[in-house]
């Protein structure tokens, strides 16, 4: 049997704070501008906020570096404003999850400013610290330095950072200014587990923890093989000490507390899932697994979608996660491209109903669904022309290390990138028509605003009865009636159509059908005899009261009905 529990049944909604909403004028989202928006977000019925980084930060990775886990970012308010906030979240019956960024630090916490200074430091153990290789003579003779590995850094170049102060390199699998922390000294475990401690005695109701599965590392540090150098993200996971730390921080802080936590399982694979979100396993309740979310990406390329990958995935993590060990449900989030642009069909024909569509899915799946904030007005990607139309330092990176060395040709780089930079979502939300998409009342925001808020807006949807808002709003009230929705059984019922994806959902004799036509074009789909339909709950077209064998669902229709 299953646990019921509040964050199984809830439907999670996550905020990137930078491009949220502008409160005083200075073209970035605010903690303030959050707090005038809760009506709209309790209006569309979600349960829980996640909250992308609001520390103190220098910004290198937009607040992914933090310098001080315990002060609020000033660009985005004071901590009486997240006071505020947060007591406008509870008051509506919300909560809120914040973002525990704890793999590495920004090179300007103070931990870092300390342990670089001299090999003596106190917090010289903090983070990784080892001596360079000697490398091959230059044409001067002299020995160069390597770094001590081969690790590459996911924002490219190395992952070693030689610092001249002790001569010695620095880990960092992210930028430079990201610098990991030494988990296996237990002075770094308290610090983390104290800074838990001090936002959940706040009243927070848990985090999502940033690359977690990368805290345990190998202090010797082997070079990474050929094989391994093609996924090195899978390389760094996993470490010795990894489940060991995440036990250890449960019983420490999670144990007293009554809080979600969700695990960005970077590298983790889904059968080794089990072993860290098991509920015996006292380690985490859920993790973001990216099987479903890059399986049409290859690097920075989309590849063509393919629905039998994505069923066959959704049917996989059905057999390997039970309801003892909890799953998620996403299909976008800061770091990716924007949904409907990537996994439905963004053209003026058919973006409101694809977007829908996605929305079905999303809220009938197994697990707990996680919305990216602007899909619920179906939000799309930006028509980036050049390098300087990004702000983020991936991309930045990137073009350094690949357009102006010659490795890749200048407009390769820009189109590949059009369809899968992290900025295509990170650009501000749309809410109205004014100027600016009424983020912002500065001439310029950080970032620009999709230029179709003309069209696509919050404003205009709101009022909208057939909005994606609006459908979005029912299926989230939908899936809150029907438990089926959330513990129900799952059945993949013609797991080789190429265009429909067809599911039940069954508590008991509570059943539901949900039919997805993932294609632009017409197709007749026949049930097959042993579901019997009752009637029609909800479609995203007005097709349909049609209740027969065989379906036929115009393109990107989405229907749920209720099972006999
Ligand atoms: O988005 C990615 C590549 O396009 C991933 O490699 C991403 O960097 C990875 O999933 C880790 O993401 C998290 O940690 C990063 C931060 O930049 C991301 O925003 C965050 O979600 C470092 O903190
Ligand atoms: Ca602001």
């Amino acid at each position: 049997g299953y646990q019921p529990t509040w964050w199984k049944e809830a439907v999670v909604y996550q905020i990137y704070p930078r491009s949220f909403k502008d409160s005083n004028g200075d073209g970035i989202g605010d903690i303030p501008g959050i707090t005038s928006k809760l009506d709209y977000l309790q209006k569309l019925g979600v349960n829980v906020i996640w909250l992308s980084p609001h520390y103190d930060s220098p910004n290198a990775d937009n607040g992914y570096d933090i310098r001080d886990y315990r002060k609020v970012m000033a660009e985005f308010g004071t901590m009486a404003d997240f006071d505020t906030m947060l007591a406008g979240i509870k008051q509506r019956h919300m909560r809120l999850i914040i973002d525990l960024v704890v793999n590495h630090t920004s090179d300007e916490h103070h931990w870092f400013v300390e342990s670089r200074k001299s090999k003596d430091n106190p917090y010289r153990d903090y983070y990784f610290w080892r001596d360079g290789k000697p490398g091959p003579a230059g044409p001067d003779g002299k020995t160069r330095m390597l770094p001590p590995n081969n690790d590459p850094s996911f924002f490219s170049g190395s992952a070693w950072q030689f610092d001249s102060a002790t001569e010695q390199y620095y880990l960092h699998y992210f930028a430079v200014k990201q610098p990991d922390l030494n988990w296996d000294n237990p002075k770094v475990r308290e610090e983390v587990y104290s800074l838990m401690r001090f936002w959940l005695d706040k009243g927070v109701d848990g985090f999502r923890m940033d690359v977690i599965p990368l805290i345990s590392k190998n202090p010797a540090f082997p070079d990474l093989t050929p094989d391994q150098l093609h996924n090195y993200g899978n390389a760094y996971a996993n470490g010795p000490h990894m489940h060991d730390y995440l036990q250890e921080m449960n019983r420490n802080v999670m144990a007293k507390y009554d809080v979600m936590t969700v695990g960005e399982a970077l590298g983790i694979s889904l059968e080794q899932t089990p072993l860290m979100v098991g509920e015996n396993r006292h380690e985490l309740n859920m993790i973001f697994n990216f099987d479903a979310i890059r399986s049409n990406r290859e690097g920075i390329k989309l590849k063509p979608f393919d629905l039998l990958m994505l069923k066959a995935i959704y049917t996989h993590h059905a057999e390997v996660l039970d309801t003892h060990s909890w799953d998620t449900v996403f299909l976008s989030n800061h770091d990716n491209p924007r949904i409907v642009s990537t996994f439905g069909d963004d053209s003026a024909e058919f973006r409101v109903p694809s977007a829908k569509l996605l929305a079905t899915m999303l809220l009938t799946l197994r697990g707990t669904p996680f919305l990216y904030q602007g899909d619920e007005l179906g939000m799309t990607n930006y028509p980036f022309r050049s390098i300087n139309d990004f702000d983020d330092i991936e991309v930045k990176n990137a073009y350094k290390a690949n357009v102006l060395t010659g490795k890749i040709p200048e407009e390769t780089f820009i189109a590949d990138l059009r369809h899968t930079s992290r900025d295509n979502s990170r650009t501000p939300m749309q809410w109205d028509e004014s100027a600016n998409g009424g983020f912002t009342t500065a001439a310029k925001p950080w970032l620009a605003e999709n230029p179709n808020y003309t069209q696509i807006n919050a404003n205009a949807e709101v009022a909208d009865p057939n909005s994606i808002y609006n459908y979005t709003r029912k299926l989230i009230d939908l899936r809150h009636a029907h438990q089926a929705f959330v513990y129900g059984e799952y059945k993949d019922l013609d797991p080789e159509n190429k265009s429909i994806f067809a599911y039940t959902r069954a508590l008991g004799s509570d059943r539901y059908l949900v039919v997805l036509n993932f294609s632009s074009g017409p197709v007749a789909y026949t049930l097959p005899a042993k579901v019997k339909v009752d009637s029609l709950v909800l479609s995203n077209l007005d097709s349909a009261g049609l209740v027969t064998d065989t379906f036929n669902l115009a393109g990107w229709e989405a229907r749920i009905y209720k099972l006999k």
